[in-house]
């Protein structure tokens, strides 16, 4: 049986976490994911602070194993849900797109394990200083926002660097990835794309069919000109994203109001004109499931491969 110091630390059966992802990271799926031996995260990216607040206790209705929050540090709330966590007696965070220092000290006081994500060996060892129990080490596979690094050589460079464990996220999202990322050197995975289509997943069914027709090519990264690069789904309207930011006479304030409320679109309305964040893996999902045998099949076909290893050898 797969396991690792995350394991211990997090206390969680499997060392496998869900990807915060923004809008869709809800109770539904985070208790599943907890109640099948993962890490179920809630993303603060919902209808405000207190929806958010709702869906921490709802998680807690629905499971009594551990489950974090994640913080997306650059929304205009994140110093309100930084605080709320700590009322709501929330024990583990996940942070992204930006620096948890400011909120640090109040965290560690409150006695949260703090798993900071991040996209470069620097920003790694800044964590590692300012205390955080482990990191996401997010390759740039990953749907949403992304650094410029990718998997396969982020995450060797970051065990490297670091002596606090290290979650491989980026293109995982079978046994094969993850046993890849074990022999990196990784104490655990974090999955997103591939819990999208989890049953316990409540976005819009046509959010998901996107993803289970999705191919190697089907995803795109815009925003570069912005300072914040997205992966997401080519749509008509991703492709007319990239297409504005081509044009030098449209201004950027033209394009971050086109952008505006489309993740909010896609997975709450299904409407196809909205942003489907997936990542590069989006075209090895092929079945909707439930979040248990997602996990199984993860860690099941992890175990077969690593037992395995040893055949390569003559
Ligand atoms: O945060 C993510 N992925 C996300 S956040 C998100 S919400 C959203 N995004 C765009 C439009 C609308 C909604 C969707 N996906 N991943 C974690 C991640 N964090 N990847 C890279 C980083 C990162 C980047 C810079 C972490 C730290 C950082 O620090 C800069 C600094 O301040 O030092």
């Amino acid at each position: 049986m797969i396991k690792s110091r995350l394991c211990d630390i997090l206390g969680i059966r499997y060392p496998i976490i869900q990807g915060g992802m923004a809008w869709i990271a809800d109770a539904s799926l985070a208790a599943a994911v907890s109640n099948a031996g993962g890490l179920g995260l809630i993303s603060s990216i919902n209808a405000g602070t207190e929806a958010v607040r709702n869906e921490i206790r709802k998680c807690r209705e629905l499971t009594d194993k551990p489950f974090g929050v994640n913080i997306m540090l650059q929304a205009p709330n994140a110093g309100e849900i930084a605080g709320m966590v700590v009322e709501e007696g929330v024990k583990i965070l996940t942070t992204g797109a930006g620096s948890p220092a400011p909120y640090m000290e109040m965290w560690k006081n409150a006695g949260i394990k703090v798993i900071p994500v991040i996209a470069s060996v620097a920003l790694a060892l800044k964590m590692q200083a300012i205390g955080a129990s482990a990191v996401v080490a997010e390759g740039a596979e990953s749907g949403g926002h992304v650094g410029e690094i990718h998997t396969m050589a982020l995450i060797p460079q970051i065990v490297d660097a670091v002596d606090i464990p290290v979650i491989a996220a980026g293109g995982i999202c079978d046994g094969r990835g993850a046993a890849a990322a074990f022999i990196f050197g990784a104490q655990g995975i974090q999955v997103g794309t591939r819990f999208i289509v989890a049953d316990e997943c409540t976005v819009s069914q046509y959010y998901k069919d996107q993803i289970l027709k999705a191919t190697d090519i089907s995803t795109i990264v815009t925003g570069k000109t912005l300072g914040h690069p997205v992966r997401s789904l080519k749509t008509v309207f991703s492709k007319t994203f990239a297409k504005m930011e081509a044009d030098p006479s449209v201004k950027p304030e033209e394009i971050l109001a086109f952008g505006t409320g489309a993740l909010r679109k896609a997975v709450k309305e299904g409407d196809a004109n909205g942003s489907f964040m997936a990542g590069e893996c989006a075209g090895m999902v092929k079945k909707a499931e439930p979040a248990k045998a997602i996990i199984e099949d993860i860690i099941g076909g992890a175990e077969k491969i690593l037992a395995h290893a040893s055949d390569l050898l003559e």
